[in-house]
């Protein structure tokens, strides 16, 4: 539980977390290292390690590696099938995608990786995961059925499934890079269910003033990764990510 209730102690304390997500498939180990050192400096609370294509292997071994020579706050892997588990992580988003239609992202992956947490002692995280549209690459892979982005009332159905089956997170997004987050109007509706529940709010979300009106709606973390790739101060930009979310 440590890596859960570290997250939720900066919740408790500051709001909000940020939450940035590295894929090791977009940049070498070394690179994937300068940028969580940068993320970190801005003030980021932990990082996300995962990708929907190519981020597993040698590759996510090698990321941990090197990010874990630079960083002390907590890893967590966010891994699209059982090939995006590395035992150099502290933690692992175990999740499910609920609204996928392909039963291997609903349990069989979750089945197959289970020893592997086990026996490399990772602290699994349990999640709901819902993918809304536009869903981007994870959307596709995850054969997701995506959610409509102005129906709260279905996301609100998946996420009281998860909450009732015991999962302690909900991850939301609309996709890495989508030109549109999730709206205000479905993240308050997933807060006032989800209660106590932590809430994860990511796919879009470029710049302060958005992840303000994602936290202000209701989203207990936000994650952002496409920005760290394109921008270039991610210090600075993460900087500014984190101010607009923390009390
Ligand atoms: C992907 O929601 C995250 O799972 C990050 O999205 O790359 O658009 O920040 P972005």
């Amino acid at each position: 539980m440590r890596v859960e209730k570290y997250l939720n102690d900066i919740i408790e304390r500051d709001g909000t977390a940020h939450l940035t997500l590295i894929d090791p498939a977009s940049q070498s180990p070394d690179e994937s290292a300068s940028i969580a050192f940068a993320a970190v400096e801005g003030g980021t609370d932990a990082l996300m390690i995962g990708g929907s294509t190519g981020a597993g292997g040698i590759l996510l071994d090698q990321t941990l590696f090197k990010i874990k020579e630079q960083v002390e706050i907590p890893t967590i892997l966010f891994p699209a099938s059982i090939a995006g588990i590395s035992s150099h992580a502290d933690a692992i988003f175990f999740m499910s995608l609920l609204n996928s239609r392909d039963i291997s992202y609903i349990t069989t992956n979750q089945a197959m990786g289970a020893p592997l947490v086990y026996k490399y002692g990772i602290e699994p995280i349990s999640m709901a995961y819902l993918v809304v549209e536009p869903g981007g690459t994870v959307g596709w892979i995850g054969d997701a059925k995506l959610i409509p982005r102005n129906k709260p009332e279905i996301a609100v159905a998946y996420a009281l499934a998860g909450k009732y089956l015991g999962m302690h997170y909900t991850y939301i997004e609309a996709g890495s890079g989508a030109n549109k987050p999730i709206s205000p109007q479905m993240i308050g509706a997933l807060k006032k269910i989800l209660g106590e529940n932590k809430l994860i709010v990511g796919g879009g979300i470029r710049n302060g003033s958005t992840a303000k009106i994602c936290a202000d709606s209701g989203a207990d973390m936000i994650v952002t990764g496409t920005i760290v790739e394109e921008t270039t101060n991610v210090t600075e930009k993460i900087r500014e990510l984190v101010y607009a979310i923390k009390r």
